[in-house]
Order: C-alpha cells, then structure tokens, then sequence
C-alpha cells in the first residue's frame, strides 16, 4: 500500500495522484502541508527535508520531488505505457517534465498565486502583465508540442503528459486572459475523458481555510 503525504489541492500532489490513479494502485493520503500544516514536524522532515508536499512512502522506500515519484511509479507499474521503453521515446516525454520543473512552473507559480492564491480584493501586483505575458509565452510552446500528436510525446498518455496536463488544467482555468490555444484546448478536453485526472486535477483550487477543509473531505 502506498502512503502519499500531502493536500489535495497542491499540484505537485495531484500530479502523483493522477498517476496512482492512471495505474489503479491502492494508497491511502495524509492531508498536509497549506493551512493543514505539518511540513515542519521532526517527523516529516526526517522523510522529507525538504518540509514540503509531496512524500510517499512505498514499503520500505520514502521519496520526495513529485517528478522523480511520477517517474518511479511510471517505471514500476506501466513500463510501455505511462514509461515509454525506447529510450528516445522516454527523453522526448522526460524532457516535458524537466521542463515543467524549469520553465513552466517557475512562470505559473507568480500568476496562480496573484489570481487564485491571494486573499479576495487583493490588487495585483506590479509585474502582473509582464508575468501573465511570460506565462502565455510558455503555453504557446505547449501548444506547438501538441502540434504532431494528441499528446505531448507522441499519440498516447505518457510521463510527459503529468506534470503538462496539470499545469494546463491550471492555466486553462485561472481568473486571467489568454491567448487562443485551440490545441491545447483540445489537449485539456482529451484528458477530461480520463476518470483518474477527473478526479485528481479537476477539482476546485478552494481559496480559504474553509474551502481547503471541504475539499479534503470530498476528495480525501
Ligand atoms: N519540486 C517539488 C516542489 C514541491 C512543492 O513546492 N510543494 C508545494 C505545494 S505545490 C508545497 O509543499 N508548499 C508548501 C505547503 O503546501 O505547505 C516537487 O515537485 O515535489
């Protein structure tokens, strides 16, 4: 049985979520880190020093940075499907998340947080549209990935697609303006006909105490 530590609203956790989902593997979740708290107990610094969300324990085995657990799921469980075999093949999926971690997070982080983290009637900050602009820079490159296949490494769901497909279920429904992406819009309704990534991307960002405890309870 799996243990995964970690809010069910952060997207690093959900990215691990939706694999074990795409995989079918039982696991059980400890709501942590946010206003859940706990990311600097002893205990949990002891397994991941990082203090932050997520950690999994698998047996014996404890791992942090959600790629690395995506990727040793993908390994495990599904080698030909969410792993690709050919070595080619799984550096074009590898290097969507390496540059997930890279570009496209450090973009969106900013924005999301403006817009969906900052306390209601907060005015944006300076830089806003310089930001939102980068943003949008960044998911054109998406969209061009898309332009040859279905997914972003090829015609089926890969490791690529996790940390890709999460961050555009964010962008796609963050309070912002953005640029016409008809493959990307395409891209993010494919991945809606998928149960596991209904049921761990698509759910409220929840913006209070209140909203976060809810959203444990209905998705925990
Ligand atoms: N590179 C790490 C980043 C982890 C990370 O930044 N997690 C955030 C949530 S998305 C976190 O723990 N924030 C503090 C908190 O939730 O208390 C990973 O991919 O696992």
């Amino acid at each position: 049985m799996l243990t995964v530590w970690g809010r069910a609203n952060s997207i690093n956790v959900q990215k691990v979520l939706w694999t074990i989902g795409e995989l079918g593997l039982a696991h059980e979740r400890v709501p942590l880190g946010g206003s859940f708290g706990g990311t600097a107990d002893k205990s949990y610094l002891a397994m991941n020093p990082n203090g932050l969300v997520p950690t999994v324990r698998d047996g014996d085995a404890v791992l942090w940075e959600s790629n690395a657990i995506v990727r040793y799921l993908a390994a495990k469980h599904d080698t030909g499907g969410l792993w690709p075999e050919d070595p080619l093949a799984r550096a074009r999926a590898d290097r969507w998340m390496d540059w997930s971690a890279t570009t496209l997070s450090p973009a969106m982080t900013p924005v999301f947080m403006a817009t969906v983290r900052a306390p209601r009637g907060t005015a944006r900050p300076a830089g806003f549209d310089a930001a939102a602009e980068k943003l949008a820079s960044v998911f054109r490159m998406v969209e061009e990935g898309l332009s040859e296949a279905d997914h972003i490494a090829g015609p089926r769901l890969t490791i690529g697609d996790i940390p890709i497909g999460a961050s555009v279920a964010r962008y796609m429904r963050m309070p912002i303006d953005r640029p016409t992406l008809p493959r990307t819009e395409a891209y993010y309704a494919r991945l809606q006909e998928r149960p596991a990534f209904r049921t761990h991307i698509m759910i409220p960002f929840g913006t209070c105490q209140e909203e976060w405890d809810a959203l444990e309870k209905q998705y925990g």
